[in-house]
């Protein structure tokens, strides 16, 4: 346990080592998420309160609610900001509403890779719109990775935008997927993910868009038919705290949990991709009839999302949109990257 090592190995003596633990106390935390225990989700969740466990000798126990069995992402957010929740992890497009920088993440085709967003979400403009949350009663230690997002529904393959005219797509609660979508064609829906798959089953809704990890672990495929590979944004989750609890914790718990939640993240990423690499033929195996949306069609659909992203643009601030394309733009020529 590194943070308390190094006070043991800088000063000598034994009352240096429960003057630490003495900065720890013990305290039982809800941490609340979405998707189901057996999803990228709930295992990261999993391994951070192992973490947390571990480095405070289990004074911190971390207790985790899975399913949204503390509520939808939106609920949750308003329990830590009441201080009565302690964390969660979720999505950073239902908080657009709270933290309106937050959008900039959904731009459409924003990221070329998930290694791109690594550089731009843990450098300096992923910090900068983390550090929003502060002023607002949120504080936001790491971002997880929800993936690229594709689409699925119950009424026909999509092979040309067309096929999207009139499809009741469900889509998270937030401006930049609505208007995305409305733009593309379909009758887009903003719906909480907890009510989701009661939607698909029902056919209130025709369809979403999620991550290939989120359709097998929230089992869409038995009630979705066609899955079409899109790409068309990737999402990021983010680890929160309620700022009432945060104040209440000393430096040391404060550093236990974001050691915790960094090691997760790594976890969490790493994998994310492993099971992302292998879902679609999962998908498959299960009865999903999988198109590739044509890179001409892909075009279209860039194009047509122009005035999307110019939205975004002014919502954000130039000053944000543009440090973005700059960090983007030295990412890409870092590591010749091909531009976007
Ligand atoms: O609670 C689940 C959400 O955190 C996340 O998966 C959201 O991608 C999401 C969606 O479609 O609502």
């Amino acid at each position: 346990m590194k943070i308390k090592t190094l006070f043991i190995a800088c000063l000598a003596g034994l009352c240096v080592a429960t003057t630490v633990s003495a900065d720890i106390q013990s305290r039982q935390i809800r941490f609340g998420y979405g998707l189901n225990e057996n999803s990228n989700q709930g295992r990261a969740t999993k391994l951070f309160a192992e973490e947390v466990g571990r480095l405070s000798d289990g004074k911190l126990r971390i207790r985790p609610f899975g399913g949204a069995t503390l509520g939808s992402d939106v609920q949750m957010q308003q329990a830590l900001l009441g201080g009565a929740q302690e964390m969660m992890v979720g999505s950073t497009a239902t908080l657009v509403g709270i933290v309106p920088e937050m959008a900039i993440w959904d731009t459409p085709f924003l990221f070329n890779s998930a290694e791109e967003a690594d550089v731009i979400l843990d450098g300096p403009v992923g910090q900068q719109v983390m550090d929003k949350l502060e002023e607002k009663g949120l504080i936001g230690l790491v971002y997880w990775e929800n993936g690229f997002r594709n689409l699925t529904n119950s009424r026909r393959p999509v092979e040309t935008l067309e096929d999207l005219d009139g499809i009741r797509l469900r889509v998270m609660q937030n401006n930049v997927f609505l208007d995305s979508f409305k733009t593309l064609g379909a009758n887009a829906v903003p719906m909480a993910f907890s009510e989701l798959f009661t939607a698909l089953e029902t056919r209130t809704v025709d369809g979403q868009e999620n991550p290939y990890n989120t359709i097998l672990s929230s089992k869409f495929y038995e009630v979705q038919e066609y899955l079409t590979v899109t790409n068309h944004v990737y999402s990021p989750w983010i680890v929160l705290v309620s700022q009432r609890f945060w104040d209440r914790l000393s430096q040391v718990e404060r550093d236990i949990l974001l050691e915790a939640a960094i090691t997760a993240r790594d976890f969490e990423r790493q994998d994310t991709r492993e099971e992302a690499a292998r879902a679609l033929s999962e998908l498959q195996e299960k009865g999903m009839k999988v198109n590739e949306l044509g890179s001409d069609e892909v075009e279209r659909m860039r194009a047509q999302l122009t005035d999307v992203n110019q939205s975004i643009a002014e919502a954000v601030g130039m000053d944000l949109w543009n440090s973005l394309q700059q960090a983007l733009a030295e990412a890409r020529a870092g590591n010749s990257m091909s531009s976007n």
